[in-house]
Order: structure tokens, then sequence, then C-alpha cells
């Protein structure tokens, strides 16, 4: 066998390639000169095209000649060699070429991907689903189905009475896609009527479900720091795994207001591209929870060196898993999952089944967590036939505004 020498790990091919299955997706498909083939998810949400460019302007042309074998070459030659660092466009074109040559090798390993981060550490990932309701009733169903399901841990979200879209919530009766139309859609926000809902939902899903599920909950950046600070408290009865983006991250030093008032766990991190966005939180022992995952943080490679950082201070992980990174992502993830030492939670949405046929992929479900497979690499490939029936469609994320017109956070 000769396609490890490092002739053979020699990139001749690079692709980008853009689908949308029901959501856009951007996927990086890297081939050496013996044939051997990585995948790496390059999905930003809204912002699809400009990293494909990004990465077909200025990557690609790179890639060609090098040694797939070289993961951290190629990843310092990404970042540091950029000089314009850091951001999500860049950070998740970084993530593709990264995690596409993690898959490559594996491959040439024969293993799956876990083993060459060091192995097995569980069996598989707790993960947690999403139930949104129209109002707190129909919310507690959508729990129940959950938990009939297998999930162990699920997020709640419920419609706010009086506003016409909340974060979360399906308006059109199918499951909940964060980018519905081309243009942003203009939601309202009111932060008083939230509020006084989410206690309410909290206090109701325990009364309903007792206390062994886990249950989580995503503000979505949306409060103040006192507000956030008051919400974390008045949850605290109902003892939440976490409280989401309770409030922007922009400024770390925020996070010490919620924390000198409660002992409710914080999680943080899907917007974040780098381990420079966490540093303070992290190291004050602000959050409990890092979601910065693979795909908008520069790869494994990366997110690794996140992670141990991470654990020194006892903060644990527990990944963005929207429907917005694609399976791709996920594969990587699980694997990840399956190794990190430090692991929280995992989360999951489910994709769409035309999502699921364009990337065939090894990971199953089963009481409540999600297992990755035991081929070569990260389990995930694509089928680029049937991606091809599926071009892409131009969707952005909503926009936010209080009831008097003011732009507010989404
Ligand atoms: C989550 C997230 C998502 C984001 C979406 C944006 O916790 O799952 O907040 O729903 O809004 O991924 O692209
Ligand atoms: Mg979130």
């Amino acid at each position: 066998m000769t396609e490890g020498s490092p002739r053979d790990r020699e990139i001749v091919n690079a692709r980008v390639i853009v689908t949308c299955p029901g959501r856009n997706f951007v996927t990086l498909r890297i081939e050496t000169r013996a044939g051997i083939v990585g995948l790496g998810d390059a999905t930003l949400n809204g912002r699809e095209l400009a990293v494909a460019a990004y990465l077909q302007e200025h990557i690609v042309p790179n890639l060609i000649g090098r040694d797939a074998g070289r993961i951290e070459d190629t990843w310092q030659f990404f970042y540091r060699g950029a000089y314009w660092r850091r951001g999500p466009v860049t950070m998740t074109a970084i993530a593709a070429v990264d995690v596409a040559l993690w898959d490559i090798v594996a491959k040439l390993a024969g293993m799956p991907l876990y083993q060459m981060l060091g192995g097995r550490s569980r069996e598989g990932a707790l993960v947690y689903g999403h139930a949104n309701g129209r109002d707190i009733a129909e919310t507690s169903d959508e729990v129940r189905r959950h938990i009939e399901r297998g999930f162990r841990a699920v997020r709640a979200q419920c419609a706010v009475p009086g506003l016409e879209k909340t974060y979360g919530i399906s308006s059109s009766g199918k499951a909940y896609e964060p980018a519905e139309s081309a243009l942003p859609l203009e939601t309202q926000w009111s932060t008083p009527q939230y509020l006084r809902l989410v206690p309410e939902l909290f206090e109701r899903l325990r009364v309903d479900h007792g206390n062994d599920v886990e249950l989580l909950h995503d503000a979505h950046h949306r409060l103040t720091p006192i507000e956030a600070a008051r919400l974390a408290r008045d949850l605290e009865p109902y003892r939440l795994f976490w409280l989401e983006d309770a409030t922007p991250a922009e400024n770390q030093r925020a996070f010490e207001l919620i924390r000198r008032h409660s002992v409710t766990p914080l999680a943080v991190g899907e917007v974040f591209n780098s381990i420079w966005d966490c540093k303070h939180l992290i190291e004050q022992q602000l959050i409990d929870f890092i979601r910065t995952t693979i795909v908008h943080a520069g790869g494994i490679t990366h997110v690794r060196r996140l992670a141990d950082f991470a654990a020194l201070h006892q903060v644990r992980t527990g990944f963005h898993g929207a429907t917005d990174l694609s399976p791709v992502c996920m594969g990587a993830a699980l694997h990840f999952d399956a190794w990190v030492p430090n692991f929280g939670i995992q989360e999951w949405m489910l994709h769409s089944q035309e999502t699921d046929a364009v990337f065939p992929h090894d990971y199953v479900f089963r009481d409540g967590r999600l297992f990755c497979g035991e081929s070569p690499g990260h389990g995930v490939t694509i089928d680029e036939k049937l991606a091809a029936k599926f071009p892409y469609v131009p969707k952005q994320l909503p926009v936010a505004r209080l009831a008097d017109g003011t732009m507010w956070d989404w």
C-alpha cells in the first residue's frame, strides 16, 4: 500500500460543493493523488457564499500540491499566514480544510477519527433535542414526545404571548429552521413579557416531567446583564442543565454580574470563532459549558486546543448542533465528543430526510445518545448527484426589533 507515502498524500484536487436539500450547506472536498477523499463542512448560516468564495478564491489554490498529512502546518499556514486573522468566514473556511484533512489521515490509518485523537473516553454522546411550542402546554407535550423518543435532555422554548414570532418556534407548523426567507424576517421582541413567561414554563415542565430529564433553555442573546441575572436566579428552583447565551458575549465582564447573582449553569459560544473569544470567560470561570463547535472555530485542530484550555478550568463542551451545521460537522463533532475528556453534552436538531440522503452517515441515536460509527474517517460522505438536484437558495437569519422599532439582538 503506497497511498500513505508523502507523494501519494499530495492534494491534487479541492472543490467546493454548495447544495440546498431543504437548507443551504457548503462542503469542501479534498482529494489526494492516491484517490483518498476527505470532506469538511464550511456552512455559515445566511453567509454561505462568502465562505464558498473565500475557499474558492483564497484557499483552494494554496491547497493544491500540499501534503494532506501536514494538518498542523496547513492550519498555521491559513491562520498565521493570512495576516487578516479570525472572524467567522475565515475560521469556517479553515475548519473545512482541517476536518477534510483529519478525515483523510484517519482513512489512511484505516481508523475512525476518534482513534486519531486518543481513543474513546465514552461510548455515546449525550444529546439534547429541541421542544418548541406555541404555549406552555404545547411545549410540555413536545418535551413529553422527546422523552418518549428516548431523549434524556431537552431544550424548551415557548412562544411569548402577544409577540408574533419568537426565537426557536416554527411559524409554518414544520420543524423549526433558523433561516426562513431570502431577506431577513422582521420579528418583535419584548423582554418583560419573556421574563414573566420562562420561569412559569419551567415550573410546569418540572411538574409534568419530574426531575430526571435534563432541561435547557436558550435566551439567544436578548437580555441585558442584570435581566440575565434575574432570569438565571428565577430559574434556580428548576435546576436547568444550562441557560444559554443569556446576554451578548462581546463584553465578557457582563457575565461576572450574572455569576454574582445565580448558580444556574451558563453556556455560551456558538458564535465564537477562536479561543481568544472565550479566554476571559473560561479563565474566570464565568461559564460552565463552551458551545464553540468545529465548523465555526477552525476545525478539530483549534477546538481541541480550546477544549484542553477549558478543561483546566472545569468548563465542559456543549457543541452547537443546529440544522445549519451539516452532517459532516455533526460526524466530526461526534468523534470529538467520543474522545474529549471534558465532554458535557451535544446539541442535535434532526436534519431533514433530504439532508440525510445527500450526506449519508454512520452515526446513530440510541437511548438519548448519539454514537459515531466505526468506519475510517469521520463517517460522513456526500451523494454529489443528489446534491446537484438541490441548487442554492438565498436565505438569511431573521432580525428582531422592540415594539418602538429599535433594532435588538436576534
Ligand atoms: C442553537 C442556536 C441556533 C441558531 C442558529 C443560527 O442554540 O441551536 O441558537 O438555533 O440560532 O444556528 O444559525
Ligand atoms: Mg443557541
